[in-house]
């Protein structure tokens, strides 16, 4: 079946400063809480800066941004979603003046974008909170960082005004709740921290993310802010109404933030808990009066569903992006132990267009798999990835039905790690997403050579055809 979307639509790739630039101290760069996880959130941080990190050079993209901005070009990228590093800028998070270099290093990237008429969408904190923040404030348990992080923002939304209109605040605000290292740059152990706490933090991060959507307006009406979220989908294990209210409540946690970021308050269910369990978050004057600063579109990354359970020790644990519930019998897996449910992205689109009647972007999506780079017959090096066309056809061909079945309004895709990268959550190389094959091995061996693969031409194909022609 032909399914074409809408005219305007945003095809593109995505990835993240510290997955793919590499070059971790060039040019000025201060240390982030990257430098410090070998391991992504396997374990907690490592006390010095180790070799063996992939990050530390990942695929080199400080070095090889105008090769790579050429292939995405070449599959007829219409966006790239990538982040600044906010150490690049701000090398220890609370220094007085910005790092020339590091703004100059983005000027050349956002040109070199426009050059192909790509649109930069970025990211302002994936994951790579300055390290002398987490060392010196524990990261976003610290409310000065709101602060720090005003200062940043004004200063990069000043700068980069006219090149850079779609802006993303915290990647994965939501990933504060299961790793706060990650989500929040707070380095106290996830286990010592109470709900206060996290609810604390997860203010933190709020206030500051609706103070960007303020500022980001102020400096350039034509600006579109949206919140990332963890797009989290989940299904009760049985029809027992106990597991759908257990479903219900996993739900909530993560609506929370999105309800704050769309409706522009707390939601009820979120204030009564709060009153219910005696927790109290401290709030400055003026912090509700910010929320209300609603953002322009709401993005998530979407990658599996779960299942919740009243009694979750009944049912074998599944595995997951940061979070996890029950296996789904109805599902297949990835290599990772993911469970793929292309559905699950409709669903998931509906529920938030129902939600907030606002248009959705998604742009994280995608399938980790090992791959073996073949040598054609014409000599040519390639992966022949079929398994990643087909699960990517599979999810596009949901995101068709929201928009074309129940009108959800969708402005794009960008699909996750559009060229290898070292993954988040185990940071190896083993795990590729790409479009285009990056010759780097899990002991750090590798020519640093892009290849582009199957996916790769397919996915030009489809750009071209602006959608899937079967
Ligand atoms: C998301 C992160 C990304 C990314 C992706 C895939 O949670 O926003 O940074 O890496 O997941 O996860 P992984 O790299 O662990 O496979």
């Amino acid at each position: 079946m032909t399914m074409i979307f809408p005219k305007d639509f945003l095809w593109g790739g995505a990835t993240a400063a510290n997955q793919c630039e590499g070059a971790y101290q060039a040019d000025g760069k201060g240390l982030s809480i990257q430098d410090f996880m070998p391991d992504g959130i396997i374990k907690g941080p490592s006390e010095k800066i180790e070799e063996r990190n992939l990050k530390l050079i990942g695929i080199d993209f400080y070095h090889h941004y105008k090769e790579d901005i050429k292939m995405f070009a070449e599959m007829g990228f219409k966006v790239y979603r990538m982040s600044i590093a906010w150490s690049r800028i701000f090398p220890n998070g609370d220094d007085e003046t910005p790092n020339e270099s590091g703004l100059a290093f983005y000027d050349k990237v956002f040109d070199e974008c426009l050059k192909y008429g790509i649109e930069p969408l970025v990211t302002l904190s994936h994951y790579e909170t300055p390290y002398n923040l987490a060392k010196k404030y524990d990261g976003w348990r610290d409310r000065r960082l709101i602060g720090f992080f005003e200062k940043y923002v004004r200063t990069v939304f000043t700068r980069y005004k006219g090149k850079v209109k779609y802006w993303l605040t915290f990647n994965e605000i939501n990933s504060v709740w299961h790793f706060p290292l990650m989500g929040a740059g707070v380095l106290t152990p996830r286990e010592k921290l109470s709900k206060a706490d996290s609810y604390q933090i997860a203010h933190h991060e709020l206030v500051a993310s609706a103070l960007a959507v303020k500022i980001g307006h102020e400096i350039d009406s034509d600006n579109k802010i949206g919140c990332m979220v963890l797009g989290l989908v989940s299904y009760p294990r049985t029809c027992n109404p106990d597991d759908v209210i257990a479903t219900m409540e996993e739900g909530r946690r993560g609506l929370f933030f999105t309800d704050v970021h769309m409706r522009g308050k707390y939601p009820s269910y979120t204030m009564k808990m709060l009153e219910r369990e005696n927790i109290h978050t401290d709030m400055e004057e003026g912090d509700l009066e910010i929320l209300k600063n609603t953002c322009d579109f709401l993005s998530f990354s979407y990658y599996m569903s779960k299942c919740i359970a009243n009694n979750p020790e009944d049912y074998e644990k599944g595995k997951g992006n940061l979070t996890t519930g029950v296996k789904n019998p109805y599902l297949k897996e990835s290599e990772w132990g993911w469970q793929i449910d292309p559905q699950g992205l409709r669903y998931l689109l509906n529920m938030y267009y129902e939600r907030y009647e606002k248009p959705l972007f998604i742009v994280e999506n995608g399938l980790g798999a090992v791959d073996e780079l073949v040598l054609t017959e014409t000599g040519e090096y390639t992966v022949e990835d079929d398994y990643r066309i087909a699960y990517l056809k599979d999810h596009l061909a949901e995101v068709w039905k929201a928009i074309h079945l129940d009108g959800v309004d969708v402005m794009g895709y960008t699909s996750w790690g559009c060229i290898d990268l070292v993954s988040a959550s185990t940071a190896e190389m083993k795990k590729r997403y790409g479009f285009i094959y990056v010759d780097r091995n899990n002991d750090g061996s590798g020519s640093l050579k892009r290849y582009p693969k199957k996916s790769f031409y397919w996915y030009k194909d489809l750009i071209k055809a602006n959608g899937i022609i079967d």
